[in-house]
């Protein structure tokens, strides 16, 4: 291998390696919650073998209305917990089920199902 070609394998591995960063890593997980016209940060959650999505981002101090929607019959999922907030709900299957939570401080908080194995996450910023 001469050096020139040496140098252009050295930039398009380079250019690869950018480009991964620059989608995959970079990128931040997570959904953002929307805000609705009645002052909610508000994101709907599908629960089928773990909720989707897994991370939601909301910002302080407005309150959060996490819709969940349970399409599986498995009773793993029939309960979801929000630990740090003192909040469980139950879902029935196919209705869409509303948790209102303050976010009064910034951090990470999961959420998970009555055993734990399913996990979620939400981020205060
Ligand atoms: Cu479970």
């Amino acid at each position: 291998m001469t050096p020139d070609k040496f140098l252009v394998t050295l930039i398009g591995v380079a250019a690869i390696a950018f480009i991964v960063w620059f989608f995959w890593l970079v990128k931040k997980p997570g959904v953002k919650a929307s805000l609705s016209s009645g002052g909610y940060q508000e994101a709907m959650v599908l629960v089928k073998g773990g909720y989707t999505p897994d991370i939601i981002i909301v910002e302080k101090g407005k309150p959060v209305r996490l819709n969940f929607v349970r399409t599986e019959s498995a009773s793993c999922s029939e309960k979801v917990l929000f630990p740090d907030f003192k909040k469980s709900i139950y879902l029935p299957v196919g209705e869409t089920v509303p948790l209102e939570l303050m976010p009064d401080k910034a951090g990470e908080f999961g959420f998970q199902c009555e055993m734990g194995m399913l996990r979620g996450k939400l981020i205060v910023e």
